[in-house]
């Protein structure tokens, strides 16, 4: 690999939607700087010599001749996110298939999947190619202001060129780095993922009685906000007896209606999101957020609205796949390296439903993604790139 050449694109890729703070970056699904680095990587997979090709969701893909494995991940962000999640994925992917080519290795095509990060629903680009998820179906998702995903991707029009095929594809191999605590606290470089945990998420909604913050005595309102609040401390405490420590719930948004101090709200939405490696413990929890909504709407009088349910089932990384990227890591960080869970959703848990699928982590320092924060030092970036090259060798 050229190391030099992958760290100039990975540090390019972040000028697109450059928050100012940090490394931070602000590109989400169809906005300007998501396109624009879009039609940026388009123009560097073409020098890499590969067929640039982009289907109706705006995922994009650079394409060799002959069958391939695939190799990427995102290139959306959070609306705060960091300058790694999903772009390190899709550079060292352009990394490896060009260093390949140039070396005579096997053929790579690359991919950079749209809105993983969720604008619209979860994983929502890569979930669509891989028919979890209709295109009419992903069409009626709506972002956090109402704009739905049909008039959003009006936006990519003019860089589509059709469906592509996933059967070219011999198999996913995604690089991302791990967003969590694991690897940055053991001191390892490499983390090979044995499995991908299940999520569930679904928008709420309380409607009371908006009113006046002043007079209306505390006994007669009908608050929104102290809906939610009441739910999720009684939500809390039902989940204990059905948790474990590495199950996790969030309720990430929450927007008051109309959201003034001297008002009392009188409608809250809000997302409700959580993740489990056992689907069955999903399933009981969905009951409990139902179960508990419905009590707390029905003690306050108030109406209660779910959106619809999305969610992705856990999955089991390829054994062959994993095997590869496992002896690329002991020939690049030996002894330094791990299998381990992860515990963010990823496009290869779509793509699993296509081809065999497996995921290679670089740590995080202090942990910390989903954040201007985000950061990997550079050996570490340049080791994942390594281990790929390592496991494509292996695998041809
Ligand atoms: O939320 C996730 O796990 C992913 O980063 N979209
Ligand atoms: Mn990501
Ligand atoms: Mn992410």
């Amino acid at each position: 690999m050229n190391a030099e050449r992958f760290l100039n694109d990975l540090n390019h890729l972040r000028s697109f939607g450059a928050s100012g703070v940090g490394k931070g970056v602000v590109r989400p699904a169809y906005s300007e700087p998501d396109i624009a680095a879009r039609k940026w990587l388009a123009e560097r997979f073409a020098e890499a010599g590969l067929r640039v090709e982009t289907d109706e969701m705006g995922n994009l893909f650079g394409l060799a001749d002959a069958p391939s494995l695939l190799m990427g991940s995102h290139s959306d962000s959070q609306p705060e996110g960091g300058w790694l999640d999903g772009a390190l994925g899709v550079i060292a992917a352009l990394e490896v298939a060009r260093s390949s080519r140039e070396t005579g290795g096997p053929a790579i095509s690359v991919v950079s999947f749209q809105d993983e990060e969720g604008r619209f629903g979860v994983t929502t680009g890569s979930a669509v190619w891989a028919g979890h998820l209709s295109l009419a179906e992903a069409d009626l998702l709506t972002d956090h202001a109402g704009i739905p995903l049909v008039q959003a991707r009006h936006a990519i029009a003019g860089m589509v060129t059709g469906p592509v095929d996933a059967t070219q594809f011999q198999g996913f191999i995604e690089l991302h780095i791990e967003q969590g605590p694991t690897l940055d606290q053991s001191g390892e470089q490499i983390g090979v993922v044995t499995d991908i945990v299940g999520i569930r998420d679904m928008k709420m909604t309380f409607e009371g009685q908006q009113n006046h913050a002043g007079t209306t005595p505390m006994h007669l309102r009908k608050d929104a906000f102290q809906a939610v609040s009441a739910f999720n401390t009684a939500l809390n405490e039902r989940f204990r007896n059905v948790v474990t420590p590495s199950t996790v719930w969030t309720v990430g948004h929450l927007s008051l209606h109309p959201n003034a101090s001297s008002i009392v709200p009188g409608k809250a939405v809000f997302s409700m999101q959580w993740r489990d490696g056992d689907v069955d413990r999903l399933s009981r929890m969905e009951q409990i957020v139902r179960n508990t909504a419905e009590e707390i709407a029905q003690e306050r009088d108030m109406a209660l609205t779910f959106g619809p349910l999305l969610g992705l089932e856990p999955v089991v990384m390829d054994a062959r796949l994993r095997q590869a990227l496992m002896r690329g890591a002991q020939d690049i960080a030996p002894g330094e390296w791990r299998e381990m869970p992860s515990g963010a959703l990823h496009d290869a848990t779509n793509v699993s439903r296509l081809m065999p699928v497996a995921m290679l982590f670089v740590p995080s320092i202090g942990g910390i993604s989903h954040a201007f924060e985000e950061d990997t030092d550079e050996a570490d970036l340049v080791a994942g790139v390594s281990v790929l090259v390592r496991a494509i060798r292996h695998l041809a």
